[in-house]
């Protein structure tokens, strides 16, 4: 499986070989060298800054990438992801798939948001009635992660941010998805680092396991779901847990880290099924599993992508022009786990309905 870990070992021994360079320099030259030797299926699509997590939507016959803008802020790497200390957003759009991306500047900052303190990640947006909405996570004034609202009449912003975030929000990876019946659902959550698993019944647990590894068998921690009322802006009931099964009716439990959701929801609709897709952490890959409602359960169909260079990928599928694509990330550009690039690639439904499997790298 070629994955950062494998390219770290290989840095590693290039690394003594060249005893005498500066260790930060050689660590960076070692990690391009270690890229030259690997063919990816995709290039970058933003070579000016770097980005990650991207939420591609189509809006007035264009495709607009709605991305976490990652920084290098020098903060160490740590299991809580203090190092992704992301200050603001971009708003990138593109006429076609292959075409030329424009960077729309600066649509939302961390000083502009009245409740944020910092860390704004994964974001994503919405339209309704002439109003954008983006849809972000970031930590409040406490360091718990709450997500709020912006909104633009523009889809490349600027964006206003609400001077709260959602009441009833916590956690990362806003998706939202609206029906083809009008009703708008948001998917959200992520664990570890995205402090999912200190949430019991949607109260905060600050004293709470920082990850979820102690429920390997009990029913793994699930995305959270919910309606958003017509506003866009509020929850419209109660958040409830988006659940995985198998095919037998089981929860898909803790400790299968193969299946178990670790964050980066994303909701698709494809012949009248519910193709709820998402990370699985630190086994690396994208999976899904699809359901006859928004809210699931859902049933765990398997992987769509293997994994990227990078500790993981977080995911978008759209579709435009009558075809299917999946915008993810790696860090091609850089080889830091911190520092991503974004990507886009053709994503196929087979006959089925099942998803074609993505190799991340060409033979
Ligand atoms: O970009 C910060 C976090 O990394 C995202 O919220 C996660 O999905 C992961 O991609």
């Amino acid at each position: 499986m070629r994955n950062f870990a494998n390219l770290s070992t290989l840095s590693t021994c290039i690394l003594l070989a060249f005893a005498s360079c500066n260790q930060e320099q050689k660590k960076e030259s070692d990690e391009v060298a270690a890229n030259d030797t690997l063919q990816f299926r995709s290039s970058p699509l933003i070579d000016s800054i770097y980005t990650a997590d991207p939420s591609a939507h189509v809006f007035n016959g264009k495709i607009y990438i709605y991305p976490s803008h990652d920084i290098d802020a020098g903060t160490s790497e740590n299991d809580n992801g203090d190092h992704f200390a992301m200050r603001d957003y971009h708003v990138f759009s593109m006429d076609k798939i292959d075409g030329d991306v424009t960077d729309h500047g600066v649509a939302l900052a961390v000083e502009d948001i009245p409740w944020a303190s910092r860390q704004l990640w994964a974001p994503d947006a919405a339209y309704k009635d002439g109003t954008y909405y983006l849809y972000f996570p970031a930590k409040d004034k406490d360091d718990v992660f709450r997500i709020g609202v912006a909104t633009s009449h523009s889809p490349e912003g600027p964006f206003k941010a609400l001077p709260e975030p959602i009441a009833g929000s916590f956690s990362i990876d806003p998706a939202v998805f609206t029906d083809t019946d009008g009703s708008t659902y948001m998917y959200f959550g992520g664990i570890w680092g995205g402090q999912l698993q200190q949430w019991e019944n949607n109260e905060y647990d600050a004293a709470g396991s920082l990850t979820d590894l102690e429920q390997d068998n009990q029913p793994a921690i699930s995305c959270r779901v919910v309606k958003l009322k017509d506003n866009m802006v509020e929850f419209d009931g109660q958040v409830q847990n988006a659940k995985l099964i198998d095919s037998a009716g089981n929860e898909i439990l803790g400790g299968d880290h193969d299946r178990r959701f670790f964050e980066g929801a994303w909701m698709h609709k494809y012949q009248d099924r519910y193709y709820f897709s998402y990370s699985t952490g630190d086994t690396h890959f994208l999976a899904y599993a699809i359901g006859d409602s928004p809210t699931g359960p859902f049933t765990f169909a398997g992987h769509f992508m293997k994994p990227v260079q990078g500790w993981t990928t977080h995911h978008s599928i759209v579709e435009f022009d009558g075809k299917w694509y999946l915008f993810y990330h790696d860090t091609e550009r850089s080889g830091k786990t911190h520092l991503r690039n974004v990507k886009v690639t053709e994503l196929t439904h087979h006959e089925d309905g099942t998803i074609a499997m993505i190799d991340p790298f060409t033979e």
